[in-house]
């Protein structure tokens, strides 16, 4: 089934310059990208967004991390969507991240792992609504799914 998730290239991927990188990766994989913009983070949307690790020890410094600097924040969509992403960006620790991966290839720490993606289906319908307004989001016909994808598996 086609899902979708929200990729955010964090402050530190932005100044290590892996933007296109990161694109070039999901999009050459067959991914379809239905919404990309520049955000700066506000204080509200991070206390929503990372609601699960406000009481961690880490969590006041995450939050000015992702303040730092503005982040691109995506859209991007597939059949299993989400668990793809998922492997192609690798572990949460950069050093522990498989080669191969974006966060195994170009990151070392845990906290500056230079990309975020949805972590599972239900998330990502909360991140989506988090940080997509209706507009924001482009339906378009991708005309190499056919080749990308059999008939059973677009159904
Ligand atoms: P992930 O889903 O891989 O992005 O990781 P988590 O949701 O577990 O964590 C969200 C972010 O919190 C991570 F990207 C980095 C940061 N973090 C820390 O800084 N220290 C920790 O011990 C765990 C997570």
């Amino acid at each position: 089934m086609m899902d979708r998730s929200v990729v955010i290239v964090k402050p530190d991927g932005l100044q290590r310059g892996v933007v296109g990188e990161i694109i070039h990766r999901l999009e050459r994989k067959g991914l379809r990208l239905c919404g990309v913009k520049m955000i700066a983070l506000s204080d509200a949307l991070l206390d929503e967004w990372y609601a699960h690790h406000k009481d961690k020890p880490f969590f006041p410094g995450l939050k000015s991390y992702m303040k730092s600097y503005p982040v691109v924040a995506m859209l991007w969509e597939g059949v299993d969507g989400v668990a793809t992403i998922r492997k192609i960006i690798g572990v949460t620790k950069g050093r522990d991240a498989e080669p191969g991966t974006v966060r195994g290839d170009f990151a070392m720490s845990q906290q500056y792992n230079l990309i975020h993606a949805s972590e599972n289906a239900e998330i990502a319908k909360r991140e989506i609504e988090l940080m997509f307004a209706e507009d924001e989001i482009f339906e378009w016909d991708k005309l190499d799914l056919k080749h990308i994808y059999t008939d059973e598996e677009l159904r």
